[in-house]
């Protein structure tokens, strides 16, 4: 099959789930264009089964803000009509849907039928989507596009919630591939170089919105390393960044706190880490917490959106209320103080990952897309 996949190229997880869906179909012998404004930063590869083609928006003074819908929807005319695409997957409601819808009616001036695909990921509709501004533009989209997946069933009940949504919402999850990581056995997991041996190493990876909580993060290691002696990776770049450094200067830990910045090897911290920590206001899925389970990492969260989905409680690490900064302490003393619970949630860690393996998910979507041109 011959693939266009629009997403946002970014560090965030909408991104990284298409680009490894892309990536995923292209080793299953389908032919995937990537169509977005930059390179995905997980798009290591290009190959005759893969393909990137950017969106450029010229800046012409006259605009206050530069059309992107508008070269977005021209270039997927361009490519589908260029290298014969048989089926648009957007990923992300804003503005992909809406650019894809645009794309699909020009080319059907021309003749040609295409179907689309679309992908919810989450503040699409939690968020930005449901504001007055996007909503109805969000509902249309929703609406005519040809397939509509939600990637926690989290996710698929708010947007019946927030939206007036006359069509089946299917909920594929978001996927890991398990074989990548086999037990911690690869020589550049060098913990020594972040702590010492009678440490712990707690993570949080994100991209330090509001709604990651991250202040959350800094006082439940607050309260944490007075317990056991731990140290925090805070790995990512975003607008609340300042105000943690600032409240870790404060409480007088920045000795113990690491804030590495933006990453391209999570995979190389989550490998020595102990416990992960996602204390976020709202979640769709949580594809952070599954990426640290995957390496045995159990995670503390709260008990909100799809998280509750993804890590279960009392076994793949613990589930809190949203702000609930003493229980997620608590919980986390109680892993991280006792090694046989340490060793007993991390191999459960793992196991929950299991569940989500990408050889089990990726045939859901080729499912999909089979049905899909049956109806186009
Ligand atoms: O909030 C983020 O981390 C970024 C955001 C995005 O759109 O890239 O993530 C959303 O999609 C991810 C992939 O499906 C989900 O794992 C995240 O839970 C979701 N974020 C929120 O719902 C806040």
């Amino acid at each position: 099959m011959k693939i266009a996949i629009v997403c946002y190229p970014t560090f965030g997880g909408s991104g990284v789930v298409a680009t490894e869906l892309g990536l995923a179909l292209s080793r299953r012998g389908h032919e995937v264009h990537f169509v977005t404004y930059k390179q995905p930063v997980r798009l290591e590869t290009i190959s005759s089964h893969i393909r990137f083609h950017e969106v450029n928006v010229p800046e012409y003074p006259l605009f206050h803000y530069q059309p992107y819908e508008l070269a977005l929807s021209s270039k997927l005319v361009n490519v589908v009509k260029n290298y014969g695409i048989e089926l648009l997957h957007v990923h992300y409601a804003i503005p992909h849907a809406y650019a894809g819808y645009m794309a699909k009616k020009m080319l059907e001036e021309e003749g040609i039928s295409i179907p689309m695909v679309t992908t919810l990921h989450g503040t699409d509709i939690t968020l930005v989507g449901n504001h007055p501004f996007y909503k109805p533009a969000v509902t249309f989209s929703i609406n005519n596009s040809d397939v509509v997946t939600s990637v926690s069933k989290s996710l698929k009940e708010d947007t019946l919630k927030f939206f007036e949504i006359r069509r089946n919402i299917e909920v594929i999850p978001n996927f890991i591939d398990v074989s990548k990581f086999a037990q911690k056995s690869f020589t550049d997991c060098q913990r020594e170089l972040m702590a010492h041996d009678d440490e712990k190493i707690i993570t949080h990876v994100s991209n330090f919105r509001k709604v990651k909580r991250i202040e959350d993060v800094v006082k439940i290691f607050f309260e944490v390393q007075k317990k056991v002696k731990a140290r925090l990776m805070m790995v990512g770049e975003g607008p609340e960044r300042a105000a943690a450094e600032q409240l870790v200067r404060e409480l007088n830990i920045s000795d113990r706190v690491l804030f590495l910045g933006q990453s391209n090897e999570i995979d190389k911290i989550l490998c020595f880490s102990d416990l992960f920590l996602l204390p976020s206001e709202t979640e769709s899925f949580g594809l952070a917490a599954l990426e640290a389970m995957v390496q045995s990492v159990p995670v503390i969260s709260s008990n909100t959106g799809g998280l509750p989905e993804v890590n279960i409680n009392n076994f793949s690490g613990f589930l809190h209320e949203v702000g609930d900064v003493e229980g997620m302490s608590k919980s986390a003393i109680s892993i991280l103080g006792d090694s046989t619970k340490l060793t007993k949630f991390k191999q459960q860690a793992r196991e929950a990952a299991e569940r989500f393996d990408i050889n089990q998910i990726v045939p859901r979507y080729e499912e999909l897309y089979e049905k899909a041109l049956i109806k186009a």
